[in-house]
């Protein structure tokens, strides 16, 4: 955007959730709770009426007002982009669309050698949108970090190989086991993409990094590590040098916590399957861990929301104290659409009021 001013400069040393990502001591336990931006706020709705969600990832005024509505609602110690991982895939021109009800839909799936090697590449100008409502949101962010993401190079190619989201995965394992050659070829480009999109994010100014692979743990261990595992890495050694926190984030990948903490980033994220002394134990000391409630004790009660947070606060304490770098709170997975925000703003004032851990 032509003209645009300077953001404000912001002093983000002390936000807690920087310093808990990066093994300091916070002043507070930190919390952000991931898809906190959404359907559960009544705001969102409204801003969203008749624009279609592609359309408000391109628009910078709508991703900024709609990544601010959960900060200034709930308080959170991190703000997150709004945007999605299928939008480079779409800046660089593949034809796809999100249909509501569905989410991200592709007109025509990815399936050989051919469709691989007619993949656009993505050119930064072509996020140009995404990076404008960046540097927007840095002046009305004030001292709360802001979190850039993308999707991880297999939750993607789970998305351009199926066509849509997908149960089973089984187009995506059956080009993955039987032809790995055109596999890693995808993966590659998928990579390139992905760093690409990251970097453009980096360059306007986001304070970290998430990498969602929200489908990994459709894969087995030995999967993960052969056809996903090299890629990832490549994502996260090439952002060593950013010198911002980088997450790692997948759903049902206990058996994976080990292998995703070898993939390179800062912080690993845990659903609420696995205990967060388990996950460290899995991850390897000396990363921060994020997680892990269940987002649907959200929807239980406050008397089970304070025992489940209470449990899980003593958790991360005694993961720290086997070498966990640090916590940063969260839930397990994405907040549901029916979950009532009330709770959730109550549920921060909670996490806020618990001692920090050391
Ligand atoms: O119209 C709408 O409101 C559509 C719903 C929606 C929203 C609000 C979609 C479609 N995407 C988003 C925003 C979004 N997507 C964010 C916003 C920032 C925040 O967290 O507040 C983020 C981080 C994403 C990332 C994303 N998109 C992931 C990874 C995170 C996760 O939940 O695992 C995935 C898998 C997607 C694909 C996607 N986009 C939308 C939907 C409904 C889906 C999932 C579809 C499926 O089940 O496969």
């Amino acid at each position: 955007m032509a003209g645009m001013s300077t953001p404000t400069r912001r002093r983000l040393s002390d936000a807690p959730f920087l310093v808990a990502a990066t093994g300091g001591a916070p002043s507070r336990r930190p919390v952000w709770f991931m898809r906190q931006a959404g359907r559960s706020l009544p705001e969102y709705r409204e801003l969203r009426a008749g624009v279609g969600m592609l359309e408000s990832c391109f628009d910078p005024e709508l991703v900024c007002e709609i990544t601010m509505q959960p900060i200034r609602r709930h308080g959170v110690d991190a703000a997150i982009l709004f945007s999605d991982i299928v939008v480079p895939l779409k800046a660089a021109g593949i034809d796809l669309d999100i249909v509501p009800g569905t989410g991200p839909v592709v007109a025509q799936p990815v399936r050989t050698v051919d469709d691989v090697r007619g993949l656009p590449r993505l050119r930064r100008e072509e996020v140009g949108a995404v990076t404008d409502g960046v540097r927007l949101l840095l002046d009305e962010l004030g001292d709360t970090p802001l979190i850039g993401f993308a999707g991880a190079p297999f939750t993607l190619a789970s998305y351009l190989v199926e066509g849509g989201p997908s149960r089973n995965h089984e187009h995506t394992k059956a080009l993955m086991l039987g032809d790995p050659e055109t596999w890693h070829l995808l993966l590659g480009v998928l990579t390139d993409i992905t760093i690409e999109f990251l970097r453009a994010q980096l360059a306007a100014g986001v304070d970290a990094v998430q990498l969602f692979d929200s489908w990994a743990g459709a894969l087995s261990l030995a999967q993960y590590r052969e056809f996903v595992l090299p890629h990832s890495e490549r994502v996260f050694a090439e952002l060593a040098t950013a010198g911002v926190p980088r997450i790692h984030f997948g759903v049902g990948t206990g058996e994976l916590l080990g292998a995703m903490g070898e993939a390179g980033a800062d912080v690993v994220g845990v659903d609420w399957r696995v205990p967060l002394q388990d996950a460290i134990r899995r991850v390897g000391a000396g990363k921060a861990l994020q997680g892990n409630l269940d987002p649907a004790v959200l929807f239980a009660g406050p008397e089970v929301v304070e025992r489940e947070v209470r449990r899980i606060a003593h958790e991360a304490d005694e993961a720290i104290a086997m070498g966990a770098a640090g916590h940063i709170f969260n839930l397990g997975h994405g907040v549901l659409p029916e979950t009532d925000p009330g709770v959730i703003t109550e549920t921060v004032a909670l996490i806020h009021s618990l001692p920090s851990p050391l």
